[in-house]
């Protein structure tokens, strides 16, 4: 898969060769990341690529012109690609999303900067809109990163042979069950015993329960979406029970 990214700040998508799985990807050509600097497309000697608001108010926004004629470049080149502005106006982006984008032949990531982005390039250039997440950044380069690496990683291949995208957060719809290495005691803390028992039943079960119990605590909007097992509701009911006698303990104690 090949990202094209169309930026103002084309250097900071170097941070991609520093190391890990990214780095390999591209090393072993799962994927390819071209960043492309949207004031190359500008034609007057300051080489600008905003201007202020019609209206009024405060901040800059991005001129039309040099995007469009980046973006027309970019697609001439990959006809194939699918365009995507990358803004906290976007749809969210997710690991269902992820997962989608990885069906397409490459991704033309358009990065806004300052405080937005001439509307007639949303409306007539992008086949996409994507955010990634409830706060406001000062502009598209981070989130286009974002998107770089969650999509690669799930490219088969690009894992190193782990199958280890399969079992992740979200794409099971649970928050991911603790991981233990050695040494087996640390600093007074200890590896649960199940988990050294060789029981590879008891090991399943307490996973499971494991990651019940972190996504009702950290997540339970993620409870909503997801079908639960009988296992599944047995172990949350009896959690619910438990729960209940705690408190009713508290209420007589106090
Ligand atoms: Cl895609 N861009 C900016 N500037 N801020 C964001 C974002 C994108 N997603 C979340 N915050």
């Amino acid at each position: 898969m090949n990202f094209t990214v169309l930026t103002i700040f084309p250097e900071m998508f170097s941070t991609l060769l520093v190391g890990g799985i990214v780095k390999r990807a591209i090393e072993n050509e799962y994927i390819s990341v071209e960043p492309i600097d949207i004031r190359g497309f500008t034609n007057d000697r300051h080489r600008t690529v905003d201007d202020r608001p019609y209206g009024g108010g405060c901040g800059m926004v991005m001129k039309p012109e040099p995007v469009a004629e980046a973006v027309r470049h970019a697609r001439k080149k990959r006809p194939e690609s699918y365009t995507v502005l990358l803004t906290p106006q976007g749809r969210l982006f997710d690991q269902q999303v992820a997962q989608e984008l990885t069906g397409c032949k490459g991704l033309i990531l358009v990065c806004g900067r300052y405080e937005g982005i001439d509307e007639r390039i949303r409306e007539h250039l992008v086949d996409d809109e994507i955010s990634i997440g409830d706060y406001v950044l000062t502009g598209g380069e981070l989130a286009a990163m974002v998107v770089i690496d969650a999509v690669s990683r799930l490219i088969p291949g690009t894992l190193g042979g782990e199958d280890s995208a399969q079992e992740d957060s979200f794409s099971t719809g649970l928050l991911e069950h603790p991981q233990y290495t050695r040494p087996r005691s640390f600093e007074g803390a200890d590896v649960p015993d199940v988990l050294l028992s060789g029981n590879h039943g008891a090991v399943k079960e307490w996973r499971r329960q494991a990651s019940l119990l972190r996504t009702v605590l950290n997540r339970p909007d993620l409870l909503r979406e997801h079908h639960l097992s009988r296992d599944d509701m047995e172990f949350m009911k009896k959690l619910q029970k438990d729960i209940k006698t705690i408190i009713g303990k508290h209420s007589t104690e106090s």
